[in-house]
């Protein structure tokens, strides 16, 4: 074959089963005070606690884990998007996301999950359907692909398993 032509990749190619694919796992506002404060809500596990049980379900699944948390609202439509671009280039599966307080608020995150095509799976440590009125409602459930409330912390993993299996497993 002439070097000029482009080189097509082979399916079977060993190359194929190298390509690193990432979950992201993005946290909202207050999120990093875990393990603090109201541990009858939320438990006792940190944020770096959190991560590393993601890290672990993460692996078990072949999956490379991007752990992140911010109070900034725009930051996190900053990352919806890079993880939209993500799943769009093949490297990414999608995005598991704890919108705290921004999810009864916020129209800019789902616009973002829309915008970006990004397969979300969104996750509440506590049960938000028992708590106040105003935590009934989250405006990121209507593009989620699926949501999970209630577990704890280990929502996350549930979380990172359905993401994995909506995804094709
Ligand atoms: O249950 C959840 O995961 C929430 O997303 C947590 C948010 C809350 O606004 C949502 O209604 C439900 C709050 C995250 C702040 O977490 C704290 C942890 C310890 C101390 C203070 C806040």
């Amino acid at each position: 074959m002439p070097d000029s032509l482009p080189q097509r990749a082979d399916p079977r190619s060993p190359v194929r089963s190298r390509r690193v694919t990432t979950v992201f796992v993005l946290n909202g506002p207050n999120l990093n005070l875990l393990g603090g404060r109201e541990p009858e809500v939320y438990g006792t596990a940190t944020l770096a606690d959190v991560e590393r049980l993601c890290r672990e379900t993460a692996a078990e699944l072949g999956l490379t884990l991007d752990f992140r948390q911010s109070n900034q609202e725009g930051e996190l439509v900053d990352w919806l998007q890079e993880a939209g671009a993500a799943v769009a280039a093949g490297a990414g599966i999608g995005a598991v996301l704890n919108p705290a307080a921004y999810s009864h608020t916020s129209i800019a995150l789902p616009d973002a999950i829309e915008g970006a095509r990004l397969p979300v799976v969104e996750v509440h440590i506590s049960n938000v359907h028992k708590r106040e009125p105003f935590r009934h409602h989250s405006y990121v459930s209507a593009v989620a692909a699926g949501v999970v409330v209630g577990f704890g912390v280990i929502g996350y993993q549930l979380a990172i398993r359905g993401l994995h299996q909506l995804r094709g497993g």
